[in-house]
């Protein structure tokens, strides 16, 4: 784990860091990610369980995944590595934190305005109604005989209110995003692989604008080659590290 001089001192000036956030990040509180061979979908393909169409074809495996997921990330805690970015937000005079992750586990860890790009687990709606369901509504589905958990007023399906391929990311969120990208000086990209679309593209567009990138990553994403700098390392180690020099610099360390 080697993290350059020049992404301290650019982190240390800073007006404004973004971070783009996905699975890696929550890797060592338990949470497996969702394409490392050991992940969620080690035994099920991506598109066949997050996708709408999955949904309508087999609600209760959906919605039985989902409820696992779900009470996995009320097990879990936070790690170094979301803490030290709930500090980092402390140390910037802005800073927005992007994430694809559904598990809670960056407001859990303190940091403030984070913005969602893929929903998050702990809220679930009617599909047909689109009114919110309570958590005892939203699950556990797994093995129940009676079938999948309906709504109460109108018995429409329950689902989680997360980001399915082929939906559209929550507008307000992906502008939120969007701006960030194209105007901080420091863009962070840290445990994602890269490939889903569009968070994917952000870093991208803050190498675009000029912001200095670096991701963070026990490997070499798809999108290393493009970025200015690859630190290599688990990111609950490598994030406390860069955040106490950050703050060392700043002459606020300790
Ligand atoms: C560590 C570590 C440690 C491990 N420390 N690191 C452009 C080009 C091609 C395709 C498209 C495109 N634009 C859109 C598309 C289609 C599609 C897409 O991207 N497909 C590609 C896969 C080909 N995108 C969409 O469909 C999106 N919607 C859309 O574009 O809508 C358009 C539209 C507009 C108007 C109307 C209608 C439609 C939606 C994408 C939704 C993604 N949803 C999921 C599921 C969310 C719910 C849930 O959690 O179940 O989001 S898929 C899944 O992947 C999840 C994740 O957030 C996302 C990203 O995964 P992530 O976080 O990168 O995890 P992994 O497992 O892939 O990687 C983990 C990384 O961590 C690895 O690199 C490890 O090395 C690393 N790591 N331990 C640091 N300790
Ligand atoms: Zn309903």
């Amino acid at each position: 784990m080697s993290f350059s001089q020049t992404l301290v001192d650019r982190l240390a000036a800073a007006r404004h860091v973004a971070v783009l956030t996905g699975a890696g990040i929550s890797a060592e509180s338990g949470v497996p990610t969702f394409r490392d061979p050991d992940g969620l979908w080690a035994r099920f393909r991506p598109q066949e369980l997050a996708n709408v169409e999955a949904f309508l074809r087999n609600p209760v495996l959906v919605q039985g995944w989902y409820a696992h997921r779900r009470r996995l990330a009320q097990e879990v805690a936070p790690n170094p590595g979301h803490r030290a970015l709930a500090r980092l937000e402390e140390l910037v005079p802005a800073f927005t934190l992007v994430t694809q992750n559904v598990d809670d586990l960056h407001q859990r860890a303190g940091s403030r305005a984070v913005v969602e790009l893929h929903g998050n687990l702990t809220r679930s709606y009617c599909i047909d109604c689109r009114r919110p369901a309570a958590d005892a509504e939203a699950g556990p589905a797994h093995g129940r005989e009676e079938g999948p958990v309906r709504c109460p007023a109108c018995g429409g399906l329950i689902r989680p209110d997360v980001v399915w391929f082929g939906e559209p990311l929550p507008a307000e969120a992906l502008e939120r995003a969007t701006e960030a990208a194209a105007t901080c000086d420091v863009f962070l990209s840290i445990g994602t692989s890269a490939v889903v679309y569009p968070a994917a593209g952000l870093p991208l567009l803050a190498v675009e604008h000029g912001a200095y990138v670096a991701e963070v990553n026990v490997e070499r994403s798809a999108i290393a080659a493009h970025v200015h700098e690859v630190v290599l390392g688990p990111a609950g180690t490598v994030l406390p590290a860069l955040v106490e020099a950050v703050a060392a610099r700043q002459g606020r360390g300790g």
